[in-house]
């Protein structure tokens, strides 16, 4: 791969920060990212004391959330009447967690609920075979839909025909028509405070709860208070599905996942301090393990066999249950990362089989397998996309059977739904969004579905961009990377989708590259200094290919993250290297 890598978005134009900024160690060269990511924190200090440091006292109001009070207010009643309430929600991390908030905050108000969790097989939402099963259970007087719901008016229907009261609570992009005679909760609907719009569908069940509790409870005394530590209890799970469901951690998720986290690592619930000791060594929980340890944890019960799993983990009370839980999960959980193994593998030789793929000239890639473990074939198609830079669809057969159902995943740049729509005719189904979808087809159509997919994403192709962008926070000096700038990029922790790691551009350096890594090459070691005299370590992860690149004595500019350089207690600063260009 030549250098540079990305195309350099250069820095937003300076801004001053003004002086209270640096009160709370946000030096000058952080203050233009601010600006741009949390305008709504430069005004005074007191909010960027909200954005430093949120506080429980920071979570909007219940009540400030359209359809929260009567949808709180309806719950209430059934509450109170001994109505059967069922609670319906989805297989994935953000979903169990919707529901084992809304579950458990009705049980501790003596409401008669139930959960309902479809498995994978039935398919998302609410699918003739999931509400088929919900009614086996019985006619709910109340069904509160989370984390789904909000396109499923027809399903609706069928509850409200037999009697049923209704409320939607779900994050998900309505598709034109509302569903009629329901109470709505949507973040997606224009009246919505802004900074709640990016709520996954756990977040807005917790608002539903805190409605819930701000209805039954309206004054603080102790029982008042009781239910207001149960409800922020659930502020540990909420942080896993809001970074395991990828919504902006700006606004109110970045409350969430800051106050989630510090509640992790001091007093999580049962079932999440028993996931913590199964899966980690004792280090510190930050936003990195929510997404990469704990969110794929809670995931793979939908994904192996039945979510449910995961719901009586979060739920769990006593610890010695948590345990138990805890390590069927774990189990769970490896037995995906083996699936997925054996998917990427299968998939990994179809990529080398010219017949299958070509490099050169496809511009998506179609795999297909008898066998392949329906839940884990979303991950193997990432997987794959990620590796090539283009599309890829992987098709799972059950052995000997004649419809396959798969998973689509595009990177970022094309619309999957979209060259899935061009390729209906050889489809039976096909669903989703422009980065990741799914689809049903008969083994008969594949070969003339992989060509037309394949030209449609071609097409696609022609019209993104052929280098992808790297953001730039700021243009510093190699002087300007010190302990104050960690800090300062720290205090916008946590990092993740829409508040990204900051990247900064240091130009005209000299490199002297090594290689890092004793026995296993992982990387470039930089030798870095400037012609002020100043000198620094960097890291380039996985750059072995460019050693050769750094033998002349050119310039160099760099685009890099901070790291902690913590090595024999000395406390400094190393770079991360992200790219590199020729000065
Ligand atoms: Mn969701």
């Amino acid at each position: 791969m030549s250098l540079p890598r990305y195309d350099w978005s250069i820095p937003p134009k300076s801004v001053e920060p003004p002086p209270f900024a640096a009160a709370h160690g946000l030096v000058a060269s952080i203050w233009p990212l601010v600006a741009l990511r949390f305008p709504e924190a430069t005004r005074d200090e007191a909010s960027l004391q909200r954005l430093l440091a949120p506080r429980l006292a920071d979570i909007t109001p219940p009540f400030e959330f359209p359809g929260i009070r009567e949808a709180a207010a309806r719950l209430s009643k059934a509450i109170d009447g001994a109505g059967d309430i069922v609670v319906f929600g989805d297989f994935d991390a953000d979903g169990v967690t919707a529901t084992a908030i809304l579950v458990s905050t009705i049980r501790s108000m003596g409401g008669r609920v139930r959960p309902f969790i479809p498995l994978r097989s039935e398919g998302y939402g609410l699918s003739d075979a999931a509400v088929a099963r919900c009614l086996d259970g019985g006619v709910p007087d109340l069904l509160v839909t989370v984390d789904c719901g909000i396109t499923a008016g027809a399903a609706l229907k069928r509850f409200a025909d037999l009697g049923t009261s209704i409320i939607v609570t779900d994050h998900h992009i309505p598709d034109g028509s509302l569903p009629e005679g329901a109470i709505l909760a949507a973040p997606h609907l224009e009246t919505v405070p802004q900074q709640c719009r990016d709520l996954c569908g756990a977040g807005v069940a917790f608002t539903l709860a805190a409605g819930l509790v701000a209805t039954r409870f309206p004054e603080k005394n102790d029982a008042g208070i009781a239910a207001r530590h149960r409800l922020f209890s659930w502020l540990d799970a909420l942080s896993i599905a809001t970074v395991a469901d990828v919504v902006s951690l700006k606004g109110e998720n970045r409350t969430f996942v800051t106050l989630g986290l510090r509640a992790l690592n001091k007093c999580p619930s049962p079932g999440l301090r028993q996931l913590l000791l199964a899966t980690m060594d004792g280090s510190d929980v930050t936003e990195r393990h929510l997404g990469f340890v704990l969110g794929p944890h809670i995931n793979s019960a939908g994904r192996m066999a039945d979510a449910s799993l995961a719901f009586e983990l979060l739920i769990a009370q006593e610890q010695d249950d948590a345990r138990a839980l805890a390590i069927r999960l774990k189990q769970t959980n490896a037995l995906r990362k083996g699936e997925c193994a054996k998917v990427d593998e299968a998939a990994a030789a179809q990529i080398a089989s010219p017949d299958i793929f070509d490099k050169e000239k496809d511009g998506a890639f179609v795999g297909a397998g008898d066998g392949w473990h329906q839940g884990v074939v979303g991950l193997a198609a990432a997987h794959a996309a990620d590796r090539l830079c283009r599309p890829a669809a992987l098709v799972a057969f059950s052995p000997g059977g004649d419809i396959g159902r798969g998973s689509v995943r595009g990177p970022a740049g094309y619309d999957v739904h979209a060259a899935l729509a061009e390729c209906a005719e050889y489809l039976d189904a096909f669903g989703g969004h422009e980065s990741a979808a799914g689809l049903s087809i008969t083994r008969d159509q594949l070969a003339a579905f992989r060509a037309a997919f394949s030209a449609a994403c071609l097409r696609q192709a022609g019209a993104t961009a052929a280098t992808p962008t790297l953001d730039i926070a700021a243009r510093i000096s190699l002087g300007e990377v010190n302990l104050d700038l960690l800090k300062a990029v720290n205090s916008l922790a946590p990092f993740g989708e829409g508040n990204e790691e900051p990247v900064f551009e240091i130009d005209g350096l000299t490199a002297k590259a090594s290689i890092l890594g004793r026995d296993v090459p992982k990387g470039l070691r930089l030798s870095l200094s400037d012609a002020a005299g100043a000198t620094l370590e960097g890291l380039w992860f996985g750059a072995i290919d460019h050693l050769q690149d750094f033998r002349d004595h050119s310039r160099w500019d760099f685009a890099a993250t901070l790291l902690p350089d913590d090595y024999s207690g000395r406390h400094g600063v190393k770079l991360k290297i992200i790219d590199a260009r020729r000065a």
